[in-house]
């Protein structure tokens, strides 16, 4: 029989993917560059399903069932596109090109236009979960036309991580939608990640606390509002020891970030977009200043680290203290991801569901968390909040944390531990509940130096004030 859907790019993500859909039933056409991957995939896991194998791109499109699906499942960027020009002229009408790498949003939509043109459809899909989300279920993220959802919904929303019966997959949007949703994703991991180490580094720099102690403190941490993948791997990294040297696993790794760049691409874009999702810039640059090691090796040369007294004084208050920071943090780096998910919604014109995002985060991905499902129950119950921060749950857990958040970021500005994550969404948080802001100010300068004119709060119109000519003011 023919196969129900193939995948080209047999590499970690494409056999585990493979392996996935035909351990759901699924008859899977095999193919890759490489004809070696293809064979060892079928020597080592030919018993999990059916599988057809193809040498040649021509037999293993012709292996295909029409309209044909083709996963594409190779290294973002140049070899992506390789493959699409390659697999293009052998296609009919109605086939479906998806694209399961990491595409940044923009070629995607380049190449669904691209393919729109010559009758075909082009899905790219954002998957999450790595490795083992790819063969035990991810998250999935497919953008697209409605109309190549018909086929691949059903394929798709079975191999996919199921939280409460419900799947970790869903429709997100036309042409790169999903991929861009991927993105904020990804960029939202970046802020998880950036805070939790500033919540290690304060116990730790702060506190004098063991890995081991601060291990089973995460542990902890996971019973509660926290409860997540990445909160829960924290845990089993920091109680890790190193197997040559005897020490803890976290003191013998380098301290130097590194970045794929999906970050970058949200910041970017975030940029442009006008978006202050500052929880993720802030991670995206925290882990370049990592890697400044000689800018890092002539500062701490020339400076001391500050002298702290009565840091420790009650370490359980100040372990609590650091947990609603951590929490409240967290809201602010989610507050922002979901605002920048609208802001692309808007520009892009894609009309994507805020909630179900959420909803498709709960299992599979690496920002997997309990406390998704208060994100989509707050779009749930108002779909035009302004911002998920006063959504009430959220509202009641940030007022719950402020006070603690305040005693951190002090406690960490005096102590000279760095907490670029945790002060800048605490920045957010205070700049945004606000009545009223300075801005007023930088208003009044870009008037002064530039002519820029303002706005007034009494009246409508432009104005601008003659600086020069004894300050006469006149509407602009
Ligand atoms: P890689 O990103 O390492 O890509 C290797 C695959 O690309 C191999 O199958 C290779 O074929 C193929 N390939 C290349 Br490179 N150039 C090609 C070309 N010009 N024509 C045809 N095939 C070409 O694989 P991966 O780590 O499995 O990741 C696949 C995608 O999934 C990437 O876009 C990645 O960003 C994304 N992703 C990865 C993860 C993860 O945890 N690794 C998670 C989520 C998403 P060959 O065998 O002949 O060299």
């Amino acid at each position: 029989a023919p196969a129900q859907i193939g995948v080209t790019g047999l590499a970690v993500m494409g056999r585990n993917l493979a392996r996935n859909l035909a351990r759901h039933g699924f008859t899977v056409a095999l193919h890759n560059r490489t004809h070696a991957r293809t064979e060892s995939l079928v020597a080592e896991h030919g018993d999990e399903g059916t599988f057809v194998p193809s040498e040649r791109l021509e037999d293993f499109v012709a292996s295909l069932e029409r309209p044909r699906a083709i996963i594409v499942m190779v290294k973002a960027g140049g070899p992506t596109d390789a493959v699409v020009d390659e697999l293009v002229p052998l296609l009919d009408e109605g086939d479906i090109v998806i694209d399961c790498g990491n595409a940044h949003f923009a070629d995607t939509r380049r190449r669904e236009q691209a393919l729109s043109e010559h009758g075909l459809h082009f899905v790219g899909a954002g998957v999450s979960g790595g490795e083992v989300g790819a063969l035990e279920g991810p998250s999935i993220m497919p953008g697209g036309s409605a109309q190549s959802y018909e086929k691949l919904g059903p394929i798709f929303e079975s191999i996919a991580a199921q939280v409460d019966g419900t799947p970790c997959c869903v429709h997100v949007g036309p042409d790169g939608a999903g991929h861009f949703v991927k993105m904020v994703h990804n960029g939202i991991e970046y802020a998880d990640m950036q805070l939790i180490a500033e919540a290690y580094d304060l116990l730790r720099s702060g506190l004098g606390a063991a890995p081991a102690q601060i291990a089973d403190t995460f542990r902890e941490w996971n019973s509660g509002d926290l409860e997540s993948f990445l909160i829960e791997i924290t845990a089993d990294v920091l109680a890790h020891t190193d197997a040559a040297t005897g020490e803890a696993f976290v003191d013998v790794v380098l301290d130097q970030a590194e970045q794929k760049g999906t970050g970058r691409w949200t910041v970017q874009n975030a940029l442009e977009l006008g978006v202050p999702i500052t929880g993720i810039a802030e991670a995206t640059f925290a882990r370049s200043l990592s890697g400044h090691a000689e800018q890092r090796a002539a500062a701490a040369q020339a400076f001391a680290t500050p002298a702290e007294e009565g840091f420790a004084d009650d370490p359980q208050a100040f372990t609590d203290d650091v947990r609603k920071a951590l929490y409240a943090s967290k809201v602010v780096a989610y507050a922002q991801g979901f605002d920048h998910i609208a802001a692309g919604s808007d520009e892009y014109g894609w009309d994507v569901d805020p909630g179900a995002m959420a909803t498709i985060w709960r299992g599979g991905c690496i920002i997997r968390a309990k406390f998704l499902d208060r994100i989509r129950e707050a779009y749930d119950d108002q779909p035009d909040l302004p911002t998920l921060l006063v959504a009430p749950y959220f509202a009641a857990a940030v007022q719950d944390g402020v006070d603690s958040w305040r005693r951190v970021v002090a406690a960490a500005a005096r102590a000279g531990i760095p907490t670029p994550a945790f002060s800048s969404s605490l920045a957010y948080f205070d700049a945004l509940r606000r009545p009223r802001l300075p801005a007023a100010l930088i208003q009044g300068l870009r008037d002064n130096f530039g002519a820029h004119t303002y706005r007034r709060v009494d009246r409508d119109g432009t104005f601008h004030t003659e600086w020069s000519q004894d300050l006469v003011e006149h509407e602009a």
